[in-house]
C-alpha cells in the first residue's frame, strides 16, 4: 500500500497528528501493534493544556471535551497540613480542563473511523527502512500477513517501548535520562473527587495527589516504592495511606470505594536528540518522557504533534520544508522546558530517600515562597497551563 505519512503507533500523538493531516487532505496510514480496545483500557493522563484542547478543535473532535471535560481555573496545594491554591486564570488567563487520555483517544478513534482513514491493528515485527532516503517505507505483518507501506514520511509516535527511535542510529542519537527512586501507585475508583480541583499533597509519608475524570470517578496517586506491586496494597491499604498524606480536612470528606483500577508507574525523565532522522520524524513518548507530576507527557506530545503537522501541512500545501527542517529543534526547546518543570515539581513534592534535613529546610522553604510569591506562583502556573507553542 501507498500514503503520504506513516503513523507507527496509535495513542494520542499518532491519532491525532492523523486526525490533523486528514483535515488537510493528506492522506496516512495509522499502524498500531494493539487493539483499540487495549489502547483505551490505558489509564494515563488527566489534565489537558489549553494548546492541546485548541488542537483538539483544529482536529474537529472537541465537542465531547467541551461537553464532559471539567475547566479547572487552578489547582490547590497540600503542605505541612496547610493546603494553598494556585489560581491559573488569575495568573495567566488560562484554565486547564481535566478530561481523561482515554476519552481523549476514543474521540480520536471515532473520528478516524468516521473519515474512513485506514488503521492497521495488531501490527507485528513493525520495521521502518530507509528513513534517510526519499523514499522510506515500512514493513509489518497483521495476523501473519505481510503488508509494506511505501510513504513519503513517517511519524514514530509509537512511544517509549516503540521502535522508531531506535531507527535512529546510535552514532546520530543523543540520550538524556534521570530516573526517579519511587514511583507512583494509581487508583481510578467510581467515587465523587474529594474536591472540585486538583489536590497536590506532600508529607512526611510521601507525595500524594487527588485527581478525577469525571462527577464519579476519581483517580488517586500515592508515591511508592519501586519495589511495590499493585497486589501488594489492599484497596484499605490505599486509601489508610492516602489519607494520611492529603491534609484532614480533605480526609474527611473522601469517599472511598473499590478500585476499578489499580496500576504502579515509575518515574522517568527522558529525551532523546535530535528528533528527526531524514524522513522520521519522532512524537510524543516516543522521544521524551517526563515525571506525571506536572502533566506534562501528554501535553508535550501535543505540541510535538502541532509542530510536524503544521511542517508537513507547509510541505504538501505550499512546498515550503523549513518548518520540517526546523522540526527538531522547535520541538526539543518546548520540550526541554516541559523536563525542567516536571522535574521541578517532583523534586518539590516527593520524599526522595536520603534527603538530609537540610534538604527537607529547602523543600519546605521552596514550597513556602510558591505559597507566598506571586512571581513563583504566575511563573509555576504559566508552566502548569502549557508555555506557548
Ligand atoms: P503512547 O505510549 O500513548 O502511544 C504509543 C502507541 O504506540 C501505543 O498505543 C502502543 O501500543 C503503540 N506502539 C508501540 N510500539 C509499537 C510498534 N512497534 N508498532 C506499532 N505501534 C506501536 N501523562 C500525563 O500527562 N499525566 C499522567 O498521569 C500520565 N500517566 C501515565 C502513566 C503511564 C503508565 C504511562 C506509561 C504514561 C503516563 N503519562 C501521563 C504519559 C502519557 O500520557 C503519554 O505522555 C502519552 O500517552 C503520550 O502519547 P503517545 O506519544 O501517543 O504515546
Ligand atoms: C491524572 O488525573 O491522572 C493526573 C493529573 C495531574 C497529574 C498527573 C496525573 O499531574
Amino acid at each position: 500500500m501507498r500514503t503520504q505519512v506513516a503513523i507507527i503507533g496509535g495513542g494520542p500523538s499518532g491519532l491525532l497528528l492523523g486526525q490533523l493531516l486528514h483535515r488537510q487532505g493528506i492522506d496516512s496510514v495509522v499502524v498500531e501493534r494493539k487493539t483499540r480496545d487495549h489502547v483505551l483500557g490505558r489509564i494515563r493522563a488527566g489534565v489537558l493544556e489549553t494548546g492541546l484542547v485548541h488542537l483538539m478543535e483544529q482536529a474537529g473532535v472537541a465537542d465531547r471535551l467541551h461537553a464532559e471535560g471539567f475547566v479547572h481555573d487552578g489547582t490547590r496545594i497540600a503542605f505541612a497540613g496547610d493546603m494553598f491554591h494556585v489560581d491559573f486564570r488569575a495568573l495567566t488567563g488560562k484554565p486547564v480542563i481535566v478530561y481523561g487520555q482515554t476519552e481523549l483517544t476514543r474521540d480520536l478513534y471515532d473520528a478516524r473511523r468516521a473519515a474512513g482513514a485506514p488503521i492497521l491493528f495488531e501490527a507485528e515485527q513493525v520495521v521502518i527502512h530507509d528513513a534517510d532516503s526519499a523514499h522510506p517505507h515500512v514493513t509489518l505483518s497483521v495476523h501473519g500477513a505481510p503488508v509494506r507501506i511505501d510513504c513519503d514520511f513517517v511519524a514514530g509516535c509509537d512511544g517509549f517501548h516503540g521502535v522508531s527511535r531506535e531507527t535512529i542510529p546510535l552514532s546520530v542519537r543523543r540520550e538524556y535520562e534521570k530516573t526517579y527512586p519511587f514511583g507512583w501507585l494509581g487508583v481510578l475508583s467510581e467515587t465523587p473527587p474529594v474536591d472540585d480541583e486538583l489536590i497536590y499533597a506532600s508529607s512526611p509519608r510521601g507525595f500524594a495527589l487527588c485527581s478525577m475524570r469525571n462527577r464519579n470517578l476519581s483517580r488517586y496517586y500515592i508515591q511508592c516504592a519501586l519495589s511495590d506491586h499493585p497486589q501488594d496494597w489492599t484497596d484499605a491499604a490505599f486509601w489508610q495511606e492516602l489519607k494520611r498524606r492529603i491534609p484532614h480536612e480533605a480526609a474527611e470528606r473522601l469517599v472511598t470505594g473499590p478500585a476499578i483500577e489499580k496500576s504502579i508507574a515509575p518515574l522517568r525523565s527522558f529525551v532523546t536528540e535530535p528528533m528527526r532522522w531524514g524522513r522520521l520524524f519522532l512524537c510524543g513518548d516516543a522521544a521524551h518522557i517526563v515525571p506525571p507530576t506536572g502533566a506534562k507527557g501528554l501535553n508535550t506530545a501535543a505540541s510535538d504533534v502541532h509542530y510536524l503537522y503544521h511542517g508537513l501541512r507547509d510541505h504538501y500545501r505550499d512546498g515550503d520544508d523549513d518548518a520540517l527542517d526546523r522540526y527538531s529543534e522547535r520541538a526539543l526547546l518546548r520540550v526541554w522546558k516541559a523536563e525542567r518543570f516536571s522535574w521541578w515539581f517532583s523534586s518539590l513534592l516527593h520524599r526522595y530517600p536520603y534527603q538530609s534535613e537540610f534538604d527537607l529546610k529547602m523543600q519546605a522553604a521552596e514550597i513556602s515562597f510558591l505559597r507566598d510569591n506571586e512571581a513563583q506562583q504566575r511563573a509555576f502556573a504559566e508552566n502548569y497551563v502549557g508555555l506557548p507553542y
